[in-house]
């Protein structure tokens, strides 16, 4: 499968890499969303995204490993560097000064951002996602959505209401995640296709490296925390059942991938196709995952990379969010896989 991820030719890559900030100019020709202010928007999200590239790479040498004595509003223990990467990214949104709001994961309550820095974009985000791998050096990653204000007018004059934030996915102009793994990748989407870039760390830029991303329409790999298994629906234990068989590929079985970084999982399966799962179950009934700042900007880059995803019974972007931490099962990757899904859900008459 990896044979067929489409990559820069490694002689222009010497000789003409694209920047993202290069790329980002480009998409304002092309794509109506990406306009003066989110260019300068995504800039700064680039920036943000080096100096926590910067810190997870350092963190074991510089005593950023390990817990900062906090919790967040989900319950759970923040690490060092959960709080580091949210900071970053708060003043760094800031200081771009095109925010009215931001949602993050560590914080309970949206943030307004003051008169003098404020913008007409919101921007939803999970700083550090997967931190439950951040003290073994597994890969983690930082994942964003951005809206545009209903009323601009509204938002610069201070008015600013939940009512920007609690929208449908198809309502979000750009979105993308970070990787910080074994190189750090952004992968961005502003409704008009997906690019892939990678963080040289020579030149302190992120260059072009997958200018088309196209998951496969079908792949040979699930992903998902089996050790939940025994509270699963039907539907998705018949989905894995018949992976195992090698019922969908000739009588060979699928194969399990399972990073538990939700960003490490998402990029591989964008890259060689496949599915992933965090689906409901009947411990967790809303799934683990949040709607606004993990499954919408991922499902918004399958869909923009030609696959799918869904809660297993509706379109994820669809899904209108009733509050700004909630959460949602969630099946993506290749549209075939994630169709056999949404008809074992179909048959099994799951909820
Ligand atoms: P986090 O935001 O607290 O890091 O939790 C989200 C992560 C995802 O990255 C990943 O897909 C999932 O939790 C793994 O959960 P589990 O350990 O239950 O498999
Ligand atoms: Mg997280």
């Amino acid at each position: 499968m990896a044979s067929q991820v489409e990559t820069v030719d490694a002689q222009l890559l010497q000789t003409d890499p694209l920047t993202l900030s290069a790329w980002i100019l480009t998409q304002q020709h092309r794509s109506p969303n990406a306009r003066g202010r989110l260019t300068v928007l995504l800039n700064a999200i680039g920036v943000g995204c080096k100096f926590v590239a910067s810190a997870v790479r350092r963190a074991g040498l510089a005593g950023m490993m390990g817990m900062a004595g906090s919790e967040n509003v989900q319950g759970e223990d923040q690490k060092k560097l959960d709080v580091i990467a949210n900071e970053v990214f708060k003043n760094s949104l800031r200081r771009s000064g095109q925010c009215c709001i931001l949602i993050t994961e560590e914080e309970d309550e949206p943030i307004f951002i003051e008169k003098e820095h404020r913008g007409i974009y919101i921007v939803v985000f999970d700083p550090l996602d997967g931190s439950s791998n951040i003290d073994c050096g597994v890969s983690v990653g930082t994942i964003f959505g951005i809206y545009k204000a209903k009323d601009p007018q509204a938002e610069l004059a201070g008015n600013s209401t939940l009512d920007d934030v609690l929208r449908p996915g198809t309502e979000m102009v750009a979105a993308g995640y970070c990787m910080y793994g074994s190189m750090a990748y952004m992968m961005i989407t502003t409704g008009n296709g997906v690019a892939g870039f990678t963080l040289d760390p020579t030149l302190g830029e992120f260059v072009i490296t997958h200018p088309k991303v196209q998951v496969p329409p079908r792949g040979t790999i699930y992903s998902i925390n089996e050790g939940n298994a025994a509270n699963w629906d039907p539907a998705t234990t018949k989905y894995v059942e018949n992976c195992k068989s090698g019922k969908y590929n000739n009588g060979k079985p699928y194969s399990l991938r399972y990073v538990g970084s939700m960003v490490a999982d998402v990029h591989r399966t964008l890259l060689y196709g496949g599915i992933f799962m965090y689906p409901a179950d009947k411990k967790n009934p809303n799934g683990k995952l949040r709607v606004l700042y993990e499954c919408f900007p991922m499902a918004f880059l399958v869909e923009q990379a030609g696959g799918k995803a869904t809660t297993g019974t509706a379109r994820t972007m669809e899904m209108v969010p009733t509050s700004i931490h909630g959460r949602a099962p969630i099946y993506l990757g290749s549209k075939e896989e994630v169709e056999e899904i949404e008809r074992l859900k179909k048959e099994c008459g799951c909820q």
